[in-house]
């Protein structure tokens, strides 16, 4: 099996050259489609395993991919298959993000951690129906994601606030909405998601500021009764450290649904995730 752009896909996915569940699941069906076409036909399952490897938490990545070997048509290219299945998922997060922009008014201050395309999708959406808003964002240390999140909002003119993640009572306390997005939600009733989101949903429900999860409903876990919590590597948090300081670097939170006032999905709003993804859906 030569699966180039699989392990080249797979090493960008590792170094956060690639981040977030959205664009981790895009960048890994474009890079096993490229490999099948590129004479490695039958290698599509094991191409599969070496991408989702490459990141514990995405069920996304794996739904997607699986999604895409299963219901490929036989003949033709497998990249025209990825780019229609591609198309599927624009549309989708098309609905999320309006769905999302329902929820903001004028005036509203809206908060959010990391960077979530889902998120910043909702509120650019909310931003081009002629909403007036502000963002208060958190820099997602140690690899400040949510640097990402404050440039693509300024870009589109949106106004944005930036601060330290321990700024989180600033951050919160007075806002309106806090929106967020998931990597993986999981059967046994949590959700996972940046680490910081944890704190920032306790600090939300204390301040009674409703708490918001954008998410496409393939971030469901399906094939793991429970997900294993990425630790990534120290060094980024302190890369020379003393001798006898043990750093960790928990690069996710675990945190309970019942934090979360409703899912924006593609299928609508949805207050029960877990039972309403899996009927099926109304339009
Ligand atoms: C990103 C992160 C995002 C989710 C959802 O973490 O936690 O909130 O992946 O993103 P990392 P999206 O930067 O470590 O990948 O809405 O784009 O799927």
């Amino acid at each position: 099996m030569s699966g180039r752009l699989a392990e080249e896909t797979a090493r960008r996915i590792r170094s956060l050259e690639i981040q977030g569940a959205n664009a981790i699941a895009k960048a890994a069906l474009m890079a096993l489609a490229g490999d099948m076409d590129d004479g490695n036909l039958a290698d599509g399952p094991a191409l599969a395993a070496v991408l989702c490897a490459a990141r514990p938490n995405e069920p996304m990545l794996r739904n997607l991919l699986s999604r895409f070997l299963s219901a490929r048509p036989s003949s033709g290219r497998a990249a025209e298959a990825a780019e229609a299945l591609l198309a599927e998922i624009a549309r989708d997060e098309q609905r999320i993000a309006a769905t999302g922009a329902e929820l903001i008014q004028d005036k509203m201050t809206v908060f959010t951690h990391c960077h979530s395309s889902s998120t910043v999708g909702v509120l650019l959406e909310a931003h081009r129906l002629g909403k007036r808003f502000r963002v208060l964002n958190t820099e997602t240390r140690p690899r400040y994601q949510g640097r990402i999140t404050a440039r693509e909002l300024a870009a589109n003119g949106v106004e944005v606030i930036h601060m330290v993640d321990s700024a989180a009572k600033y951050a919160i306390d007075g806002a309106d909405l806090f929106i967020f997005g998931a990597d993986a939600i999981l059967p046994s009733g949590y959700l996972i998601n940046k680490v910081g989101t944890g704190i920032f949903c306790l600090v939300a429900a204390r301040y009674d500021v409703p708490a918001y999860c954008a998410t496409h409903t393939l971030k469901i876990v399906r094939d793991h009764a429970d997900e294993k919590v990425e630790e990534r590597d120290p060094a980024e948090v302190w890369p020379d450290a003393p001798a006898g300081v043990l750093v960790r670097n928990p690069a996710f939170d675990k945190v309970h649904l019942k934090y979360v006032t409703a899912f924006i999905t593609e299928r609508g709003l949805l207050k029960d995730i877990l039972s309403s993804a899996l009927e099926p859906a109304l339009t």
